[in-house]
């Protein structure tokens, strides 16, 4: 299972780094790879997560999480 998350605000390779640890320490998450210049962060799953919980842990770091693919 793949989800990829589009995410405004982040502006360099720390915001990439911090989205992608915290993505990547969430229960169910097996990969995380992000992309700055396409402001996206592809995550790969073991498991069904509900989308509120990316909502919620993107926008608690500071960013916006604007679509869910
Ligand atoms: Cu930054």
């Amino acid at each position: 299972m793949k989800k990829t998350l589009k995410i405004e605000g982040m502006m360099c390779n720390h915001c990439a780094m911090n989205v992608e640890k915290h993505l990547s320490n969430l229960d169910g998450v097996k990969k995380v790879v992000v992309n700055l210049e396409n402001k996206i962060a592809e995550v790969s799953l073991t498991e069904h997560i509900p989308d509120e919980v990316f909502e919620l842990l993107v926008n608690d770091l500071g960013y916006e999480l604007v679509e869910i693919l």
